[in-house]
C-alpha cells in the first residue's frame, strides 16, 4: 500500500508535459495506483472558465495583478473541490502545473513579488504543496521551437517574448535548487525516449521511498 501523494509537473514552453503526463498515467495504472489527473489553470468548471480568460489573446491588456489573482482564484477552487478531497480519500493527484508556475511566470516572468505569491499560496491554496515536482527543463529557444512546430494559434501567454521565458526558466531553476527534496529536474532537451526513462526512474525511486516501512 502506497500513501496518497500529490505530484506536479512543471516546465516552460514545449517542455513535453503532455507527452510525459500520458506516460505517468500508464505508469501509475500499471503500478495499481489510483490517481486523479488535473491541470492548472483549470481542473474545475469555474477554473476552466478562468483559464479561458487567462489564455485568451483578446485580454492582452490584463495587468500582472489580475493575472496573478485569477491564477489563484482557479487554484483555490481546485484545491478545495479536487485536490484535498482526492488526497483525503487516499487517491494520488497528478497536476499539470501548480503554484510553482505562479512563482515562475507571475513572479519571475512578470516581476510580482515573491512574498505576495507566498501569501496567496498560504491562504488561497490553503498552504498545499506537492510531495514531488518533476521539472522538465530545457533551453527556452528549443522549447519555443517545439511548441511552434505543433502549429495552432499561440495563446495570450505564449505570445510573450524570449526574455520573459528566460526569466520563467531562471525562476523555476532557482526554486528547484532551493528545494531539492521536492523537486526532481528532468533534462527535457533529450529525445523523448530518454525523457520518459528519467521520469520512470524518478517515479520508481519516489514510490519505493514512499512504500518503505
Ligand atoms: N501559467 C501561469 O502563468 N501561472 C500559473 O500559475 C499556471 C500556469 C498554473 C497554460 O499552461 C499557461 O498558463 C502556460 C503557463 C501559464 N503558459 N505558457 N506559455 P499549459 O500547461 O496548459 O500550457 P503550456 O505550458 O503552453 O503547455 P503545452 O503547450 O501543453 O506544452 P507541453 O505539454 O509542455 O508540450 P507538449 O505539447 O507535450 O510538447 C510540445 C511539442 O514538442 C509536441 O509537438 C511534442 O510532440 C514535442 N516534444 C515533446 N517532447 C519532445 C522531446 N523530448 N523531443 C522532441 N520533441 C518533443
Amino acid at each position: 500500500m502506497t500513501a496518497a501523494a500529490f505530484v506536479t509537473l512543471e516546465g516552460g514552453e514545449g517542455a513535453g508535459k503532455s507527452t510525459v503526463l500520458a506516460h505517468i498515467r500508464d505508469y501509475l495504472a500499471a503500478a495499481g495506483i489510483d490517481a486523479q489527473f488535473t491541470r492548472e489553470p483549470g481542473g474545475t468548471p469555474a477554473g476552466e472558465a478562468i483559464r479561458g480568460v487567462l489564455l485568451d489573446p483578446a485580454y492582452r491588456g490584463l495587468c500582472a495583478e489580475s493575472e496573478l489573482l485569477l491564477m489563484f482564484a482557479a487554484r483555490a477552487q481546485l484545491v478545495r473541490d479536487v485536490v484535498r478531497p482526492a488526497l483525503a480519500a487516499g487517491r494520488w493527484v497528478v497536476s499539470d502545473r501548480f503554484t510553482d508556475a505562479s512563482f515562475a511566470y507571475q513572479g519571475g516572468g512578470r516581476g510580482q513579488p515573491e512574498a505576495r505569491i507566498a501569501d496567496l499560496e498560504a491562504w488561497a491554496a490553503d498552504g498545499l504543496r506537492p510531495d514531488l515536482t518533476l521539472l522538465l527543463d530545457l533551453p527556452v529557444a528549443q522549447g519555443m521551437a517545439r511548441a511552434g512546430s505543433r502549429g495552432g494559434e499561440a495563446d495570450r501567454i505564449e505570445r510573450e517574448q524570449l526574455d520573459f521565458f528566460e526569466r520563467v526558466r531562471a525562476a523555476y531553476r532557482a526554486r528547484a535548487a532551493a528545494d531539492p527534496e521536492r523537486f526532481r529536474p528532468i533534462d527535457a532537451s533529450r529525445p523523448i525516449g530518454d525523457v520518459l526513462v528519467q521520469v520512470e526512474r524518478t517515479l520508481a525511486r519516489f514510490l519505493s521511498a514512499r512504500s518503505a516501512p
